[in-house]
């Protein structure tokens, strides 16, 4: 897509760099609560991301001292308000596409959890596939502490990750847990200290996107679809798999390069 093609989004900052896409939420002054522009920016950002052959792995990550806040809660007052409004309907056509959206990128998702990740807002770092935390980050399924109940992914994703019982020792309370603990759960993959945050997250972010991008596609559609199939269909869905990475050019240039004792250059097709 050309610039002047691009969206303009208020309330998330687009850039693309070294095969590496970075979406920051950004509204600092409300913890990057997500209302309705940012919904839509999230959703054109995420579009851009998709179409764009030369991004080969995405950064999410937020702006200020939050990642992410969840839902407005003042917004979220508004619309209710007028009686039409659902939920339901609320939830499914804007969280669970960015989730769905997410989790189905052919390419690796990265998030760098900068501060609070709330409510929503913890699931949608939950939907990435490596997590980078700030030594600072804290982490709280907020839903109980006003009514409500885990959504956007978080009953699918904890569970997953932490198993039944301390997923729900976290949804009942809402109590916050700190990086420490999220990394000694298996929450999160690294903690790093606020400053080196966001370099280590696109460091790690570029070196994945110098890789067999199809390959590391194909590899993520398998493991999340292993979650949910038996070991017979895991074998028989790997053999697929291996058929179609094989007649890659990338590789083609992992052997090549192996045998000619130098490093690849891989393409990402
Ligand atoms: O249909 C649907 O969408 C339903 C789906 C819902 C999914 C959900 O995500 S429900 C869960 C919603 N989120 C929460 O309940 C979290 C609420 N926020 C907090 O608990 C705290 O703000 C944090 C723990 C995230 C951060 O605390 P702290 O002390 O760092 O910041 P703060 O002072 O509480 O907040 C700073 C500002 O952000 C403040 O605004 P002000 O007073 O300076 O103008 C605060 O009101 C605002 N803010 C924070 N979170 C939200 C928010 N404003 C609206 N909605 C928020 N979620």
């Amino acid at each position: 897509m050309s610039s002047t093609e691009a969206p303009t989004l208020e309330t998330i900052e687009y850039e693309v760099a070294d095969g590496v896409a970075t979406i920051a939420l950004n509204r600092p002054d409300k913890r990057n609560a997500i209302n309705m522009q940012l919904h839509k920016d999230l959703a054109a950002a995420l579009k851009l991301v998709t179409r764009d052959s030369s991004v080969r792995a995405l950064v999410i990550t937020g702006r200020g001292k939050g990642f992410c806040a969840g839902q407005d809660l003042t917004e979220f007052m508004m619309a209710k308000a007028d009686g039409s409004f659902r939920v339901d309907e609320h939830v499914r056509n804007t969280f669970n596409k960015t989730i769905m959206t997410l989790r189905g990128m052919q390419i690796p998702v990265i998030a760098a959890i900068n501060g609070f990740a709330a409510g929503a807002g913890w699931s949608l770092a939950l939907a990435a596939d490596i997590r980078f935390a700030s030594e600072d980050a804290q982490f709280t399924q907020a839903f109980s502490k006003i009514g409500l109940v885990p959504d956007t992914g978080s009953t699918w994703f904890l569970p997953e990750l932490i198993g039944t019982s301390r997923t729900l020792e976290l949804a009942f309370t809402g109590d916050v847990i700190d990086a420490t603990k999220a990394l000694d759960w298996g929450l999160v993959n690294f903690v790093t200290s606020p400053d080196e945050l966001q370099a280590r997250a696109r460091e790690y972010a570029v070196r994945l996107a110098a890789m067999p991008t199809l390959a590391l596609g194909i590899t993520k559609r398998a493991v999340y679809r292993a979650t949910t199939s038996t070991l017979e269909d895991a074998l028989e869905y790997e053999a697929q798999i291996q058929q179609r990475a094989a007649r890659s050019d990338d590789h083609v240039e992992g052997v090549t390069a192996f045998l000619e004792k130098r490093e690849p250059a891989f393409t990402g097709r």
